[in-house]
């Protein structure tokens, strides 16, 4: 079901809180991610982001990449990946399809020739098993562009891959070597 713009909004601020910056709803984040609901639904109204209980199981449950996950009694929350913050999420690592997908926008393309794909400010680099996606990742950035990652040869070399629990697939950096329409 599509999100009304208001909890797509909260969505927003929560990937803020949970992902880099928990003192923006004035909260603690534990060493694997989790955050306190009851803690978070006061920081959130204390930001001026009203949410009520409702609502937190509402956008949990809609949001379109699943982003966030409870804890068994729901009384903890996290991001499932995309974060800056050095918490360990307990990944799992995976044998990756053949090959991924990572969306960037052209004006990288120069530094990436360079450098190879790096994480930037997150703790990974982010891809997907599906070109559609990597493309909507690029466009967030300006014009996009899908490079194609020979994620077997990675494999092969004892590269580790890892894969969220809402299913994007994450790695420490790609050098050129594997990016094969470079
Ligand atoms: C680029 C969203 C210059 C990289 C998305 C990307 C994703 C380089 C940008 C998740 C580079 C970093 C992550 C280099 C990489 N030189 N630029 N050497 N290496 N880059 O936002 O992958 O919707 O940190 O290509 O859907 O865009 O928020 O990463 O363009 O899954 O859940 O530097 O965030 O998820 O940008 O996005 P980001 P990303 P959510």
């Amino acid at each position: 079901m599509e999100q009304s713009k208001k909890d797509a909004e909260l969505g927003r601020f929560l990937s803020l809180v949970l992902r880099h910056n928990p003192q923006a709803a004035y909260v603690q984040i534990d060493a694997h991610g989790w955050v306190e609901v009851d803690a978070l639904l006061k920081g959130c109204c204390r930001a001026g982001k009203s949410l009520d209980r409702e609502t937190l199981e509402r956008i949990v449950q809609e949001n379109n990449k699943q982003r966030y996950s409870f804890n068994e009694d729901h009384r903890k929350i996290r991001a499932n990946q995309g974060h800056s913050l050095p918490v360990d999420v307990e990944l799992r690592s995976a044998k990756p399809p053949a090959i991924l997908y990572h969306g960037t926008a052209d004006r990288f393309l120069d530094s990436i020739r360079s450098q190879g794909i790096t994480r930037q400010s997150r703790q990974f680099v982010h891809l997907s098993s599906d070109p559609e996606t990597a493309r909507q990742v690029g466009s967030r950035h300006g014009s996009p562009v899908v490079l194609h990652i020979d994620a077997a040869a990675m494999e092969h070399n004892g590269i580790p891959f890892y894969l969220s629990q809402n299913g994007v697939w994450l790695c420490k950096q790609i050098s050129t070597a594997y990016i094969i329409n470079l």
